[in-house]
């Protein structure tokens, strides 16, 4: 082998072993650059003599012209690779199934509680919502609980720093608190009239909403859901709470012959107070006695602390609760399904 075959070999080598377009570039130089072996050979062709040198030059260009498509073979190679590498890492699996964005819904409590709220708006009731967090006053001691009622300790009741009126310290582990507010906002307004001896317009209202109370299991939730109502006039008995309260019922549960039970008991806000138990007739629950709410007549004490005259004032008032009536709304066995979101469950009341 000639010594110019030899120097194209080698420049072949060089090019191969460059792993990057700046070895490459380097290994270029070696070859063609200012003093590189081919421009060397070109310096050297002046001692010849003339016929020499067209034979040589011929020579020398022939290899040069072969290091010169080696190199840019080698360059496009390494770009191929290049762009290889570059298409591998951006890759995206266009088979993968896109993010589902379905429609949204409501939360089946909050289905229940638009649907009280629209029954009861339809029997001319307001709806009161106001805060979580409570005063001493509004939660017990307006709603005549006395000051060592077992709800009112810590093991009950979850209480933060503070405790007045202007410092709010507890949870409220009911919603009757709202409504004591709304009976003394609307005593205030018609301060005037019952002064001067007049009628005021009855107090229909009731108060939804979250509240809290330390226990947690299967059927305790800390935080739950409540809905009170209360009807407050000169001549409202316990015979319009048996109205209004079947008349809800039949409606909640599209249920025409539901049928109401008032049981004894007691609660220190009302007096005298029942239990009220429903009965449907079809169904899969049909002949059980469930419990939906506890009621009663509004205590004196309570009609008084509202800035009423209960000689003159009397009505009624009820608590239930909603998560409850949803579960027997929809069958729902275990009540910490509402409080997990789970998309799963939730995605079956849209
Ligand atoms: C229950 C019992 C009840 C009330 C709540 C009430 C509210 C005012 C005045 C008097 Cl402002 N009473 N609320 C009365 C009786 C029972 O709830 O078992 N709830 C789930």
């Amino acid at each position: 082998m000639n010594e110019l075959d030899a120097m194209v070999d080698s420049a072949r080598a060089g090019f191969a072993q460059a792993a990057t377009p700046a070895d490459l570039e380097n290994a270029k130089a070696q070859y063609l650059g200012k003093s590189g072996r081919i421009t060397e050979l070109m310096k050297g062709m002046a001692a010849l003599p003339v016929e020499e040198k067209k034979t040589r030059g011929a020579a020398i260009n022939v290899a040069k012209q072969a290091i010169e498509a080696a190199l840019n073979a080698r360059r496009q190679a390494l770009a191929d690779a290049e762009l290889e590498t570059q298409l591998k890492a951006e890759a995206l699996d266009v088979s993968l199934p896109g993010r589902q964005r379905g429609p949204g819904g409501l939360h089946p409590v909050s289905l229940t509680l638009e649907r009280i709220e629209a029954i009861f708006s339809s029997q001319g009731f307001e709806v009161a919502e106001g805060p979580e967090i409570e005063s001493d006053w509004f939660n017990f001691t307006a709603l005549n609980t006395p000051e060592d009622h077992p709800a009112r300790s810590m093991h009950d009741t979850f209480y933060v720093e503070g405790g007045s009126d202007k410092a709010p310290n507890l949870l409220r582990t009911h919603t009757s608190p709202m409504q004591i507010r709304h009976a003394v906002q609307h005593v205030k307004r018609y301060r005037a009239a019952l002064d001067a001896g007049l009628p005021m317009p009855e107090i229909r209202v009731i108060a939804p909403g979250r509240t809290y109370r330390v226990d947690s299991d299967a059927t305790h939730s800390p935080m739950f859901h409540q809905c009170e109502g209360l009807w407050i006039g000169e001549n409202v008995s316990f015979k319009d709470l048996k109205v209004v309260f079947t008349d809800f019922c039949r409606t909640f549960f599209e249920s025409d012959d539901l049928v109401l039970r008032f049981r004894p008991s007691f609660f220190p806000f009302t007096e005298p107070s029942a239990e009220i138990d429903i009965q449907f007739q079809s169904g899969p629950l049909a002949g059980r006695w469930l419990e939906v709410a506890g009621s009663g007549e509004v205590h004196p004490n309570v009609v008084r602390n509202m800035g009423l005259d209960p000689e003159r004032y009397i009505g009624f008032a009820f608590g239930m609760g909603p998560d409850r009536l949803t579960m027997l709304r929809y069958g729902v066995n275990d009540l910490r399904l509402f409080f997990d979101g789970d998309i799963r469950f939730l995605s079956q009341f849209r």
